[in-house]
């Protein structure tokens, strides 16, 4: 269900840190629960968070590294034009014909590697020709991983849940594929926010390096998550899922005003459908809806709203 008003963040200082909070927007009576509940949130996902990475995935493509390239190319391969010495899925003879660094991977610099821009159409030469304008990751084996559908019972908006395959238009402009965040060795956050709510705005102005009393609260509670955002240990991925009044849509107007007021360059701000499936799906008990999922697409932390809306900021904060 979705949030019926708006609350202005109440700010619940207690002497103790870890049982800060600052409530969520809700739509009932019971966001306003405090403090008593900051160490049951912390149970059941701890576990699934600090191991669902599978840190291999993002080479497993190209198994070869930097110095050597006597793997793949053992054997009766005598060939020196199949030989893909730098390992970034296309031959040396290939490159050769392409005009790229047969022993450089990304040969451009746009963080996108020569096999994986040959791939998308970008051109492999010119950094300003790439994947994603807002050099989002990329996986190249998200084909391999299987979409549930938004109906599926293995879908479930909770932790374990698969996370279905969508697209949606991020603030240049691009469709940006959720599982392109997959794949990594980094978890994935989603954060579903409403332009009308001012607890949602308060965490990007806290992750764009703000200083007003709410991002010090958020600070004061949560002190690592802005490092590890910046740094890639966790992709952020902004969800704008509810316009200026609620029910309304959001167009890209909103992302390009939303990133140039919170402008932080890891993080990617994406347009809810109008359809509203992820939101339908995720945002069940209030804004801002966030929740932690692994490289696998796999929701590893799914918080009880009702319970701690910044359950998964506090396991960001501590686990990851
Ligand atoms: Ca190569
Ligand atoms: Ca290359
Ligand atoms: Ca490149
Ligand atoms: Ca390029």
């Amino acid at each position: 269900m979705l949030c019926r008003n708006q609350l202005f963040p109440a700010l619940l200082i207690t002497t103790s840190a870890a049982s800060m909070l600052v409530s969520g927007c809700a739509g009932t009576s019971s966001s306003d629960v405090g403090a008593s509940d900051t160490t049951a949130s912390t149970q059941p996902g701890d576990d699934d968070t600090s191991t669902a990475e599978n840190s291999g995935s993002e080479e497993s493509g190209s198994p070869n590294n930097d110095s050597g390239s006597s793997d793949d190319d053992s054997g009766s391969d005598t060939d020196t034009g199949s030989m893909d010495s730098d390992g970034d899925g296309l031959s040396d003879a290939a490159e050769a014909e392409l005009g790229t660094d047969p022993n450089k991977r990304d040969t451009d610099d746009d963080t996108y590697w020569d096999s994986w821009e040959v791939t998308e159409g970008t051109d492999p030469l010119d950094p300003e020709s790439r994947i994603y304008i807002g050099y989002w990751p990329y996986n190249p084996d998200k084909d391999s991983i299987e979409d549930p559908g938004w109906n599926s019972p293995d879908a479930t908006a909770s932790t374990g849940g698969m996370v279905p395959h969508f697209a949606l238009e991020d603030q240049h402009g691009e469709m940006v594929d959720i599982y392109d965040y997959g794949g990594h060795d980094a978890s994935i956050v989603f954060d579903f926010s409403a332009l009308w709510c001012a607890p949602c705005r308060g965490i990007s102005e806290w992750l764009s390096g703000g200083t007003s009393d709410i991002t010090g609260v958020f600070s004061t509670s949560f002190p690592s998550v802005p490092e590890k955002v910046n740094t890639g240990l966790v992709y952020w991925v902004t969800i704008l899922g509810d316009g200026a009044t609620q029910g309304t849509n959001i167009v890209l107007e909103d992302l390009q005003a939303w990133d140039a007021e919170y402008p932080n360059e890891k993080i990617v701000v994406l347009a809810e459908t109008p359809q509203k499936l992820a939101v339908d799906k995720y945002v069940a008990g209030g804004w801002p809806a966030i929740l932690i999922v692994g490289p696998d697409m796999v929701v590893s932390h799914y918080p009880d709203f009702s319970q701690d809306p910044w359950s998964s900021l506090r396991l960001i904060d501590t686990e990851l």
